[in-house]
């Protein structure tokens, strides 16, 4: 072994052999490496450690990593840089070893809700801005559909605008169909790693099809059809766009490890909540049965929206219903 940096002595493989890049799509095994110059279908090899927490993960779509290219245009993974963050099936938070992780390295998630067909679900939105918090990842509303808007939406818009915009997350309304709103969404897009989540038949592949027309993504009115895709929906894809930056479309992901989160510790991800938990009168309050809770008087008084509170017990029900079946 060559134990001087500075030397350049024999090597058995040269430098050029050793090559950053981003894992766009990963099936286990096998993934997917973009470089600034090509992608690389490179093997993965067991689990890495990840920083120095002594974590072990399999890699991840958005992992940035080094790859050892073979003689036969295939590589294999060497190394998995430290994430800034990820979204996993399971874990949250603290629990960060045991999840399984689908998307590393994201800069905002983005729920995607559509006006109409289906009609914006609060609940859904819920879900995923817990996991974003609690992984510290910022977030946002893409409202599609904007064509199909009628003046008696505008209860649903005003309701929508009061759950999220007050509280400080965006809401982007636009129409994959006639443009509106495109620009501002691509704006916030440019040389970043962006998460579109959303419930089947919103639109968010005909959005990536209108932000980046090459890629001709199948939407649903084709794949009821035909089927196809269909095996590939459990995968995180990041697809690259022009303008720098991805786009990860997570079909078929309904969840970011909502459940495997605390009960105590649930309140902490609803960020106007989270200021009124020191008033409560229990350290350990739950918000839901004890009393002198702050949280309910916040709800009472208007601060915490009661379509947001429902969430939080929602959420905290099938939380507490799955430790149960965890400890069977
Ligand atoms: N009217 C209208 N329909 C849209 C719009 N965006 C998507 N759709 C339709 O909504 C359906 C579901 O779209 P798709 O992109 O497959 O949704 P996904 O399941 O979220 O990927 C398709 O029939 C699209 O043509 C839009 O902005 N306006
Ligand atoms: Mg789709
Ligand atoms: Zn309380």
């Amino acid at each position: 072994m060559n134990a001087s940096p500075d030397t350049d002595g024999a090597r058995d493989t040269s430098p050029a052999d050793l090559v950053a890049g981003t894992v766009i799509r990963s099936t286990g095994s096998w993934c997917d490496v973009r470089t600034d110059e090509e992608t690389i279908p490179a093997r993965v090899r067991g689990r890495f450690q990840l920083g120095e927490q002594g974590a072990t993960s399999p890699v991840a779509v958005g992992d940035r990593v080094m790859v050892k290219r073979n003689a036969d245009a295939t590589g294999v993974i060497t190394q998995i840089h430290e994430r800034k963050n990820q979204l996993g099936r399971r874990a949250a938070g603290r629990r960060v070893g045991r999840e399984h992780i689908l998307v590393a390295n994201i800069d905002c998630v983005w729920i995607v809700q559509s006006i109409r067909l289906p009609h914006p679900n609060p609940g859904f939105v819920d879900r995923v801005l817990v996991p974003a918090e609690a992984n510290e990842i910022p977030a946002g509303i893409v409202l599609n559909k904007s064509d199909l808007i009628q003046e008696k939406h505008a209860g649903i818009i005003a309701e929508l605008r009061n759950n999220y915009a007050r509280i400080g997350y965006p809401i982007l309304t636009v129409s994959a169909k006639t443009g509106e709103g495109m620009e501002a969404l691509r704006e916030h897009l440019v040389e970043k790693t962006s998460v579109f989540t959303g419930p089947s038949g919103v639109g968010k592949s005909s959005l990536i099809n209108v932000l980046e027309p090459g890629l001709d993504i199948k939407t649903s009115h084709v794949s009821a059809k035909t089927q196809k895709g269909r095996h590939t929906t459990a995968y995180a894809t990041l697809f690259s766009l022009k303008s720098g930056g991805y786009i990860v479309d997570t079909p078929g992901i309904r969840e970011f490890g909502v459940l495997y989160i605390d009960p105590w510790e649930l309140s902490h991800y609803f960020i106007e909540i989270k200021p009124y938990l020191k008033a409560c009168r229990f350290p350990t309050c739950t918000h839901d049965h004890e009393p002198d809770c702050a949280v309910k008087q916040g709800v009472t008084e208007g601060g915490i929206s009661e379509q947001r509170y429902r969430s939080y017990l929602n959420i905290l029900d099938a939380i507490r219903l799955g430790d149960k079946d965890v400890g069977r």
